[in-house]
């Protein structure tokens, strides 16, 4: 594969075309306290096998990126130590009896440093990968991000991880007026909710590709060989 050479990708509404070396690979919040049955999403009640079915596909589509010599970078929502970045109307938002910040199942819920808050051990990523902590949903709000991506000359996302309607979405409309291309890989996001996971994708690439595209990793695994 040429790095320089315009790669297509099956998707929809209609085939997504990148240059490798301008698109970066963005894992959003794959997280333990997401994904684990111990964790803080499991603790709430939701299914998190609809998020773990996310995670062979990522493994894959990762170890392929990495071997192609491709650009990755991860997300991970979450606090300081001291919550001094937490609004309170998050920290208050579902009256739950344990919220951000106290303790749960795997430490300090979405704290900075706490075993819950890292990213499953599965899609780990390596010391040249940049993390992204992020205090709200989207990648971009009180981020570094789009200085990361324009220093490294990326004008295109390859979307993956957790949760669809909620981050992922966030992140890619905020990738949108920033005037990045972004591809959703629907076997990559998941959300504890089937109907939003389904319409979360509609969303995205309804009325023409309105926010970006859509398809599978399996796609982009033919498109990089
Ligand atoms: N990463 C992310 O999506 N954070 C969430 O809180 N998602 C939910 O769906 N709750």
């Amino acid at each position: 594969m040429d790095m320089y050479h315009t790669v297509v990708v099956e998707a929809e509404p209609y085939p997504f075309e990148f240059v490798p070396a301008h698109c970066a690979l963005l894992i959003i919040d794959m997280q333990r306290d997401f994904l684990e049955t111990g964790g803080f999403g499991a603790m709430l009640g939701n299914d998190v096998s609809e998020l773990r079915r996310t995670i062979e596909p990522n493994r894959k589509l990762l170890a392929a990126w990495r071997a192609a010599g491709l650009q990755v970078m991860h997300t991970r929502e979450g606090h300081r130590p001291d919550l001094t970045d937490l609004p309170p109307a998050k920290k208050v938002r579902g009256r739950s009896t344990t919220c951000i910040g106290d303790v749960g199942p795997m430490g300090r819920i979405l704290v900075r440093g706490e075993p819950g808050h890292d990213i499953i051990p599965e899609l780990y990523p390596l010391p040249t990968e940049p993390v992204i902590d992020k205090p709200g949903k989207g990648a971009f709000f009180a981020t570094d991000l789009h200085a990361i991506l324009q220093n490294r000359d990326i004008k295109q996302l390859i979307v993956t991880g957790v949760t669809t309607e909620v981050c992922v979405n966030t992140t890619v409309r905020e990738a949108n007026d920033r005037g990045y291309d972004c591809l959703v890989l629907e076997d990559c996001v998941g959300s504890y909710f089937p109907q939003f996971q389904e319409m979360g994708l509609q969303m995205i690439k309804a009325q023409g590709g309105i926010f970006g595209w859509v398809s599978q990793s399996a796609n982009v695994l033919i498109a990089l060989k």
